[in-house]
């Protein structure tokens, strides 16, 4: 009795759900590289080369395991472009008796899955995915009946279900549950920063990226200098890595930003965490290790353990909780095109060109760039965030829907009005002067809100919020700048909006936005 196994390209675990209890002998291992995903946003030639080239090491994996693995290429010329055509043509090669799949990362592809069962006329398994630490039970469970979705309530429960960083009665270590405040530190240029590993492509990445180039030339991003991991030993390497020589440093600099080091004391795992070749649960162990054993302060540890059963679950525990409709959510109904430059860089703002280059360049940007720069200028202009959405989607490695949509439309859009997050991610070019150095070279002042040469973000900041006195206005946490924008005379208030209108309209003239 054959079992027909589909692995999805953010399923690279040997340990999935799908090939649990499962006898080796009897079953095949379906992998596709297929049209459908390499073409439902122009994603950035990194991420798809990455994510081959992952694949088909996998695959060689899995069959070193003892799998059987059936594996289809996007070149073959019989490829039918989707998960569900593939699988049909699976069925007919291999007539298995049943399917067994581990659940899908969003409801796109969730859908296909669901319509197997009556379209092969086979019994489908459809396993939860557990290498996530909540169910989507336990998240609908702890969601249920609050007025709130606090990510801090969220992410204790985690601590305690996990035991990372809780002592034997149940008490978090160091006797806070939280150390952000002590992360908030600028950080100096120095020559002995860590810098992530490189991994020079082998045969198997060398044939992907040249099949990349012919097919996805019209993606945003380069191939250039491709030096991902793309199998679990190098990805444990990274680990090690980052554990060794940032995570130390990772807490104190987690705001900081500076131009030309894209990666400062981040750990640049998730593409890799992302998509199976690393454990997250495991992750976090071998970070609170470093802990225990005086390697790393805790500031650090409990930071890095929050992004990862705080955030990410929560994230996830969002996106499902919301539904397909949340990416139609439009809370302050911002229209804006996205400037043509978030694909070029080409902008005279040194902090969106640097964090926009980079990009291109690395498909990464850490995530306060993707916040408070990205993020932060697209919300301030008042850009769609369902553009926003897909520009973030296109050009990360580490982007799926599940994790992707939350964090812009949710954390860094505000377009679900406060589920994410209470209040909007928004700054006026302070912040940014203060967490970086992009300010001193960039050619607009800073210090000035009026004129010319003023910085763009300041009167924007201002005009975001007067525009929208009426959705925001009676945001407790918005209550000082509102107070703030009060105190400041007619005469001045009217001059900071007509300077942001007519940055506005410049962006509009510069033409549409896209790729
Ligand atoms: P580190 O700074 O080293 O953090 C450690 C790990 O924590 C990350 O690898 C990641 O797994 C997790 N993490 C940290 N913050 C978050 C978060 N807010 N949500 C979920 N996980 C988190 N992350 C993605 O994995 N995929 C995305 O598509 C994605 N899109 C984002 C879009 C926006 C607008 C914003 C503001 C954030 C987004 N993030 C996304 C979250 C975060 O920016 C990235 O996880 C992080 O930059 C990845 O780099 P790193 O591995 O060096 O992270
Ligand atoms: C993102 C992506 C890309 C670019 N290509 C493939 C592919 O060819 N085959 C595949 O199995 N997966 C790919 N993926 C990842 C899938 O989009 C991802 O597994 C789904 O989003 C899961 O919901
Ligand atoms: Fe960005 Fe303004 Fe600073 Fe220039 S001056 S880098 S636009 S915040």
């Amino acid at each position: 009795m054959t079992t027909l196994i589909p692995i999805l390209g953010d399923q690279l675990s040997l340990d999935l759900s799908s090939l649990k209890r499962v006898g080796k002998a009897d079953a095949v291992l379906l992998m596709m590289e297929v049209t459908d995903e390499t073409g439902y946003v122009r994603h950035h030639k990194k991420k798809i080369a990455y994510i081959l080239s992952a694949m088909r090491h996998h695959a060689a994996a899995l069959r070193e395991a003892g799998w059987q693995v059936d594996y289809v290429t996007l070149d073959d010329p019989d490829n039918s472009g989707s998960f569900t055509s593939e699988v049909a043509r699976a069925v007919e090669r291999h007539a298995p008796a049943r399917l067994i799949v581990t659940e899908a990362g969003e409801w796109r592809v969730q859908a296909m899955l669901d319509s197997w069962e009556t379209l092969f006329g086979l019994p489908v398994e459809i396993r939860a995915d557990d290498r996530f630490i909540a169910t989507h039970a336990e998240f609908a469970a702890w969601a249920e009946g609050r007025r709130e979705l606090t990510m801090e309530w969220f992410y204790r429960e985690m601590r305690v279900k996990t035991g990372l960083l809780v002592d034997d009665k149940g008490k978090p270590v160091g006797g806070k549950w939280n150390f952000d405040k002590e992360n908030r530190k600028p950080a100096q240029r120095d020559l002995t920063m860590p810098r992530p590993l490189s991994f020079a492509p082998d045969a198997i990445t060398r044939d992907v990226l040249e099949l990349v180039a012919a097919r996805f030339d019209n993606h945003p991003g380069t191939l250039d200098g491709f030096d991902f991991a793309v199998t679990r030993a190098d990805a444990l390497r990274q680990r090690r890595h980052f554990l060794d020589h940032a995570l130390p440093d990772f807490g104190a600099y987690e705001d900081a930003m500076l131009t030309d080091e894209p990666y400062l004391w981040h750990s640049v795992l998730s593409p890799y965490v992302n998509s199976g070749l690393l454990d997250p649960l495991e992750l976090c162990r071998a970070v609170a290790e470093r802990y225990t054993a005086g390697k790393a302060p805790l500031n650090s540890v409990e930071g890095y353990i929050r992004q990862i059963i705080g955030w990410r679950e929560f994230m996830r525990g969002i996106y499902w909780r919301e539904g397909p409709d949340y990416v139609d959510r439009n809370f302050l109904g911002h229209e804006r095109n996205l400037p043509g430059w978030y694909w070029t860089g080409d902008t005279d703002m040194q902090c969106l060109q640097s964090a926009i280059r980079g990009t291109l360049q690395n498909a990464y940007a850490h995530h306060i760039q993707r916040l408070m720069i990205t993020g932060n200028f697209a919300l301030l202009i008042g850009a769609d965030p369902k553009q926003v959405h897909e520009w973030y989607l296109e050009v990360y490695a580490d982007a799926y829907e599940w994790v992707e949509l939350p964090n812009t439309l949710g954390m860094s859009q505000f377009g679900d009005g406060g589920l994410v997050g209470s209040k909007p991610y928004i700054s006026s070019g302070a912040y940014i002067n203060r967490m970086s150095d992009y300010c001193g070279r960039c050619r607009y002042d800073v210090g000035k809100r009026i004129g010319e040469d003023a910085c763009p973000f300041n009167a924007l900041y201002w005009d975001f919020l007067a525009r929208h006195e009426d959705k925001l206005g009676r945001n407790r946490r918005l209550s000082m700048p509102y107070r703030n924008w009060a105190k400041q005379g007619e005469a001045d208030r009217r001059a900071t909006r007509r300077q942001a209108k007519s940055f506005l309209d410049s962006l509009d003239a510069s033409g549409p936005g896209g790729y």
